[in-house]
């Protein structure tokens, strides 16, 4: 099977030959590397960017027929292009707004066309290079619009995201006009994956508020699919860095930077020229260590790589003069004759030099302002040899949610950065070990690579899971039978819920009225003397016989079978009770803290309303109401029912299912269906026999054999049962 991993760039070195041709090399960073164990399941091919603009096309063509034979799959851009979708939306609105710089978000109209416009490039890529059989991952907030419009152009095929930067607050990511654009965009993948809990967490969060939908769980409906989201923290290549001490090169490199540096505790500081890294704070944080510790001064260095990265744009540009500032401040006031405090590469190392600042440093002091995992950590850890090395990590990298065992800080805090270097100093050996022993064991397991098996695992789950689900969406082909059925019965049972099933949910219960439609329907079906139709509703009996009293040869159920009406005269399924005066007071004194909520007195039951509640409070005191009212419940053999947007307590002795039992105790049937909304319809789908025929109107049911997506499709669904009738 294809799996075809889509990023904005592809993984490759490009270099120009004497000829003027192109020559490619793979060049493999940690993805790839992952990805690299899925090579025995999958045929890998790789879609992105190039890393070069041409002008002509003979050369694109020529470009993209020598990358094929990588499997790679070139998007070519313009200059122009790159800049606003690359340097611009994705780097300069999405990328400070993720890691929660809010004012350095920049909100451009060009921006956001060309990402659009880009999304569609990488989209007609994909299209010309795929099948419907093949997996398509996509990767990372540059492309957040393609799993849509990929889903869109081939609904059936198989996508999987992984947002690799961290997925920030709902409150900060509501700020982006094109919020719901976005959302929309992920939701089109299977599966939407992040690094920790919390952006999993903030991401459901603005998909719950922006977009109105529900999770249920980790899970959300979207149109007929199931779309899962997940906490997948990515890992390193363990053997590579676990190994890298042994190797020639590595060594050669420690002899080196050990001369270099002399017999001193060596802090590492290694990151790519960026405000979210917080490097000016990590120096401002060493500079008040070298003020609070003269002790140490002369025998530790902070050796700081920096990676250029984007200093083109204004905000590193400026970024980088504050750093050089900085760097020359601290040196000029405590270097020594042969000491200098920071050592500073504004440089990329090789590889192997990299590895060998691993290897020699005491201490690594990771300290972004915040981070989606942060893989340096990890293969700092996974290179200290013999584990007396120690991680001071940054509590607002993801990598934080894992390594519980380093020295963990909050960035933002100059003097705890400094008290962190201290105690790293101080740290005895055993305890160094202990910690960092426990960090590799975690990171040894947690490699990329089972990373990467992880994310096809909860893939496939997801493909399982809609597989089955495409047999519960009521089809054509559903409806074709479910008609011939109708029509060949002799004796039919129709039991139908109200409110959200022949009726959509009004603010206002009393505004949900029958329109004439819906009664003109009930009379057709009432009129046909085969037909025994029932509506088993939550509502009271005044208001069921208000609204479909009138209707010839109807039965009512009301508030979930406390009393029916049968031949035209209303029966009690119990006899009332007076109401606990706790029970009331409880949803009393949540009515009066909860803005929009309400109670509805019913002859048999009482029920608290959160329809209008804003989602999250109303999950909360809904949450905190049930608390209350169980103990009572339980002692007076009541019923607490979590239905829909309504907590609601009644007694045990009935529901909507009792009532169909009743229903079908009294005649025999050959045609018999269920349909209903609502949590409390479940019991009416249980108490329905095997054959009859069950309908849950929204969200997927276990109990229920079909489903329909949504409410306005019911009264079509009913007109065409009784037209069959007609053929
Ligand atoms: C995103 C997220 C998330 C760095 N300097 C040199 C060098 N590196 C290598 C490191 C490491 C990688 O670059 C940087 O790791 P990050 O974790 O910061 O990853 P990014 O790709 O920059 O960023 C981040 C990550 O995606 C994975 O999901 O962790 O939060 O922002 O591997 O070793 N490598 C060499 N020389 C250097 O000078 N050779």
């Amino acid at each position: 099977m294809k799996l075809f991993i889509v990023s904005n760039r592809l993984p490759v070195k490009v270099k120009e030959n004497e000829q003027g041709g192109y020559e490619f090399e793979r060049s493999a960073g940690g993805l790839a590397t992952g990805l690299s164990s899925l090579d025995s399941d999958y045929e890998t091919h790789w879609i992105g960017w190039p890393g070069i603009n041409v002008k002509r096309k003979t050369t694109e063509r020529a470009i993209t027929s020598s990358l094929k034979r990588l499997n790679y799959h070139p998007v070519f851009l313009s200059n122009i292009q790159y800049n606003n979708y690359y340097e611009g939306y994705s780097n300069s609105t999405l990328w400070p707004l993720c890691h929660y710089f809010y004012s350095y978000s920049q909100q451009r109209k060009k921006y956001w066309e060309t990402y659009r416009e880009v999304n569609a490039l990488f989209c007609e890529k994909v299209l010309e290079v795929v099948d419907d059989d093949t997996l398509v991952w996509v990767q990372d907030y540059q492309l957040m619009l393609l799993p849509q419009l990929l889903r869109e152009q081939r609904p059936n095929l198989r996508i999987g995201y992984f947002h690799h930067i961290p997925f920030p607050s709902y409150e900060l990511f509501r700020v982006l006009p094109e919020r719901a654009n976005l959302l929309q965009g992920l939701l089109g993948a299977d599966l939407v994956a992040f690094h920790t809990h919390d952006y999993m967490r903030h991401f459901i969060s603005a998909v719950e508020r922006t977009l109105h939908k529900e999770f249920k769980l980790n899970e959300v409906m979207v149109d007929n699919r199931a779309v899962h989201t997940e906490a997948l923290p990515m890992g390193i290549n363990y053997d590579l860095y676990s190994q890298v001490y042994h190797k020639k090169e590595v060594r050669r490199n420690i002899l080196k930077v050990q001369k270099q540096l002399g017999n001193r505790n060596i802090i590492l500081s290694v990151d790519r020229l960026d405000y979210s890294k917080g490097i000016l704070h990590r120096l401002v944080g060493f500079e008040s260590f070298l003020a609070h510790h003269p002790e140490h001064i002369g025998k530790v260095t902070l050796a700081m790589i920096v990676v250029p990265s984007r200093d083109k744009v204004e905000k590193y540009a400026e970024m980088k003069r504050k750093l050089d500032e900085r760097v020359s401040s601290i040196n000029g006031k405590y270097a020594k004759v042969g000491w200098t405090p920071v050592e500073y590469y504004y440089r990329s190392f090789p590889f192997e030099e990299l590895a060998a600042m691993y290897c020699v440093s005491d201490i690594a002091l990771v300290s972004p302002l915040r981070d989606g995992m942060n893989l340096v950590a990890k293969e700092y850890v996974a290179s200290n040899h013999d584990s007396n090395g120690v991680l001071i990590l940054s509590e607002m990298a993801g990598a934080a949610s894992e390594l519980k065992e380093a020295i963990l800080i909050n960035p933002n805090d100059t003097e705890q950065i400094a008290d962190a270097i201290n105690q790293a100093l101080v740290m005895p050996e055993e305890e160094k070990k202990m910690r960092m022993d426990r960090m590799k064991a975690k990171i040894s397991k947690q490699t990329v690579n089972k990373w990467a098996r992880d994310f096809m695992d909860e893939w496939h789950n997801v493909i399982v899971r809609n597989k089955q689900l495409e047999n519960k969406f009521l089809s054509d082909t559903h409806v074709d039978e479910i008609a011939t059925h109708y029509r060949n019965a002799q004796r039919r049972l129709i039991v139908l819920d109200y409110d959200g099933t022949l009726m959509g949910f009004k603010n206002n219960p009393m505004d949900a009225a029958p329109t004439p439609e819906i009664l003109e329907l009930l009379h057709s079906l009432c009129e046909d003397e085969c037909n025994k139709v029932v509506i088993n509703s939550g509502r009271d009996a005044f208001n069921l016989e208000q609204w479909f009293g009138h209707i010839n040869n109807i039965s009512l159920a009301a508030e979930h079978g406390a009393s029916y009406k049968e031949h035209g005269a209303w029966h009690d399924t119990i006899e009332r009770t007076e109401w606990n005066n706790q029970i009331l007071n409880a949803m009393q004194a949540f009515v009066r803290k909860t803005p929009e909520a309400w109670i509805e007195k019913k002859s048999t039951a009482l029920a608290w309303h959160y329809r209008d509640v804003d989602t999250w409070l109303g999950m909360l005191r809904a949450k905190q109401l049930m608390q209350i009212l169980f103990p009572i419940c339980s002692m007076e053999n009541l019923q607490i029912i979590n239905g829909n947007k309504v907590v609601e307590v009644k007694p045990n002795e009935y529901s909507k299912g009792t009532e169909i039992q009743r229903l079908l105790a009294l005649e025999h049937y050959d045609f018999m269906l269920a349909i209903g909304d609502d949590t409390t319809d479940e019991s009416m789908f249980r108490a329905m026999p095997n054959h009859g025929i069950t309908i849950k109107v929204g969200h997927i049911s276990d109990e229920a054999r079909y489903c329909i997506n949504s409410q306005d499709k019911v009264i079509p669904f009913l007109k065409r049962l009784l037209n069959s009738n007609n053929v």
